[in-house]
């Protein structure tokens, strides 16, 4: 048998007497506290009701009804330079947000329509799966209420708690099979978050003890990953985690609009090989702000040869083809952060590729990947979602990996086949690059799917897209040889940026990739040089000076065709007669002028016929 010296048992007991008494004393101290904040709660943990003390402190100073509506919301004097600060460090007013209510209430801003659309009662029950690294504490929360109180029974546009099945008489109540019908949420199964090993201490125990004392019992789980693993492999572990019939993906500074869920997990019953995004508003991350552009019209996403994604018009095609307003619209490409998929299917597509790193990549390959191997991507208009987008990364990434690079080089590898080239003008670094490392198993996967190939996929998916080197006369970059300079789009976004001049780099560029297509469009892959009628401000000398301005492709080549003169080098403007001219200014906008033998009128493109 085993026992302990008798001295030693007196020295454990003292010891054992002595932790009592401080447990003891703690526990008085908060209590007394715990009373002067009039709250009827004891704690046992010390920790606890630190956590505790944090979580009521934050509670009062929020500030009631700022933010309501989705308005815009300010601070004044000192709280709005501190908001500023947190702002130029965080790239989001994160002070701002820490004072505004947690479930502040959004405007509905769906098409009408969509109030009348009658969804089933019984539909997929969701896993929501959020991700986050080191994301304000105050955002994070707001999203989950978000979620969760669009989940709520008793909201009002859950009209009818029991329903019966023609034919059958069945009753079925809102929610999704076998789930309980007390459960005051329907249809959501559970939240599972998942911290991508942040180090923000307020985002481990303390979040913990929110979700365990303020959010429904059962419904949330956190997975920690010990490592920082990257958003791609956080939601892979998210997912390995979920048992609902449906993920939904999410980033950490999301608001959900009113009844959000139904219009994708009505779509999901239907066609289990359809992937579901939402609508995504923005959420300025100044002050909060919610703003929708349009209620009745929307972008869907495209993206560029450089490995971008980007916003694109609805193809007039497609806005036939739906038939209606509200009805799934055909999306080449998604963000990448929103989207709802039947969970199996998610498996069975391949879910992620697991060895994409950080940020970056995995929203085309995932989208090509959909497309290619016989699944749909759609945006279904009545279901809206906020995203705060931010200006830059506030967290910092493996250090010089370039994530974004290197993860799209292994999607165009796998699906862009011949395409992939294109890519690689614009990053010849990563030509042959062993940092890509192995593709193999995602070939491997595009085979055993069956999936098609690339060019299918312009052809059928993404018709209009524009192929930098396909029926053009030249690409590449357009060289003026007297000044080394380059056409350039300077970066400018926004609709008619004036073309500029700067001075060329070694590599192509996204900035000065530009083609000149066989009906004569001067282009990157977005828009077209046109001239601008009014004289330009700034030149005095010259009558015949006009600006240049990158406005939308209409197509209709009137004042967007352009010619090239092999024998002089010159590029002029059909409809005027004049000549590209790149001046001598570095940065400069670039000028149409009538033709001269000036060498400033002269443009070599890196590939063309004339080569
Ligand atoms: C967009 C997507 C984002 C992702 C990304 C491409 C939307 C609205 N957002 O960029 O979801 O597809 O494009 O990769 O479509 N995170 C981690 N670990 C990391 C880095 C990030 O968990 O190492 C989390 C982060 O906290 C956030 C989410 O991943 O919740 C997305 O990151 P982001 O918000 O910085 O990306 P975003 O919106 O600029
Ligand atoms: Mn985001």
């Amino acid at each position: 048998m085993f026992y302990f010296p008798a001295r030693k048992c007196a020295y454990i007991a003292k010891i054992g007497i002595l932790f009592t008494l401080v447990i003891a004393l703690i526990t008085f101290f908060e209590q007394w506290r715990g009373g002067k904040r009039s709250v009827d709660a004891t704690f046992s943990d010390p920790i606890e009701a630190e956590f505790e003390r944090q979580i009521l402190e934050d509670e009062a100073r929020i500030i009631p009804g700022l933010g309501d509506g989705g308005v815009a919301a300010y601070l004044t004097g000192e709280d709005k330079r501190l908001g500023e600060e947190s702002e130029k460090k965080l790239a989001m007013n994160v002070h701002l947000s820490d004072r505004i209510a947690y479930n502040r209430t959004l405007k509905d801003y769906r098409n009408p329509a969509c109030q009348r659309v009658v969804y089933d009662a019984e539909l997929p029950s969701v896993s929501v799966i959020l991700i986050f690294h080191n994301e304000p504490y105050s955002v994070v929360i707001r999203t989950i209420w978000s979620v969760i109180n669009s989940a709520r029974r008793d909201q009002p546009w859950y009209s009818k708690a029991n329903f019966v099945e023609r034919g059958t008489g069945r009753t079925m109540q809102l929610g999704y099979p076998g789930q309980d019908p007390t459960s005051s949420l329907v249809y959501l199964k559970e939240i599972i978050l998942v911290d991508d090993n942040s180090t923000l201490p307020e985002l481990k125990g303390k979040l913990s003890y929110y979700v365990k004392t303020r959010l429904p019992p059962d419904l949330i789980r956190i997975l920690r990953l010990p490592d920082r693993v990257g958003l791609t492999r956080a939601r892979l572990a998210g997912a390995r985690y979920a048992t609902a019939d449906a993920l939904v993906f999410l980033d950490a500074h999301c608001e959900t609009q009113r009844d959000w869920l139904r219009p994708l997990l009505q779509e999901l019953k239907e066609s289990p090989r359809a992937v579901l995004v939402p609508i995504i508003d923005v959420i300025d991350a100044s002050n909060f702000y919610y703003s929708v552009q349009d209620t009745y019209s929307f972008q869907v996403g495209g993206f560029t040869f450089t490995g971008h994604f980007t916003w694109i018009d609805v193809p007039e095609r497609e806005k036939k083809r739906r038939g209606s307003d509200i009805a799934p619209t055909w999306s080449p490409t998604m963000a990448g952060g929103l989207f709802a998929i039947n969970r199996a299917y998610f498996w069975e597509l391949g879910a992620y590729d697991e060895q994409m790193a950080g940020w970056g990549g995995e929203n085309l390959e995932m989208s090509f990947r959909i497309w290619q191997c016989g699944g749909t991507l759609e945006t279904v208009p009545c279901s809206r979602v906020g995203h705060v987008f931010r200006s830059f990364h506030p967290y910092g990434l493996p250090a010089q990996s370039d994530t974004h690079g290197i993860n799209t080089a292994r999607m165009a590898e796998v699906w862009m086949d011949e395409y992939a080239e294109l890519f690689y003008l614009h990053r010849p670094d990563l030509r042959n690059n062993p940092k890509i490392g192995d593709v193999t198993h995602r070939k491997v996967l595009r085979e055993k799917l069956k999936c098609k190939d690339f060019q299918w996929y312009l052809d059928n998916v993404y018709e209009d897209k524009f192929v930098p080197v396909r029926d053009v006369y030249g690409f590449g970059r357009f060289k003026n040889p007297a000044s080394g300079f380059c056409l350039d789009t300077m970066q400018r976004d926004g609709e008619a940026s004036p073309l500029g001049v700067y001075p060329c780099h070694s590599t192509l560029q996204a900035t000065q990739y530009l083609s000149l297509s066989l009906r004569g469009e001067l282009r990157d892959e977005e828009k077209c040089a046109q001239l601008q009628y009014t004289r330009s401000e700034n030149d005095v000398n010259d009558d015949t000076a006009r600006r240049v301005l990158m406005t939308s492709c209409h197509g209709k080549q009137r004042g967007q065709k352009w010619k090239y003169i092999p024998s002089t080098s010159q590029l002029q403007h059909v409809d005027s007669g004049l000549c590209l001219d790149a001046g001598f200014e570095v940065g400069a906008d670039v000028t149409a002028r009538a033709c001269s033998g000036k060498v400033q009128q002269r443009w070599l493109i890196d590939y063309a016929e004339y080569n």
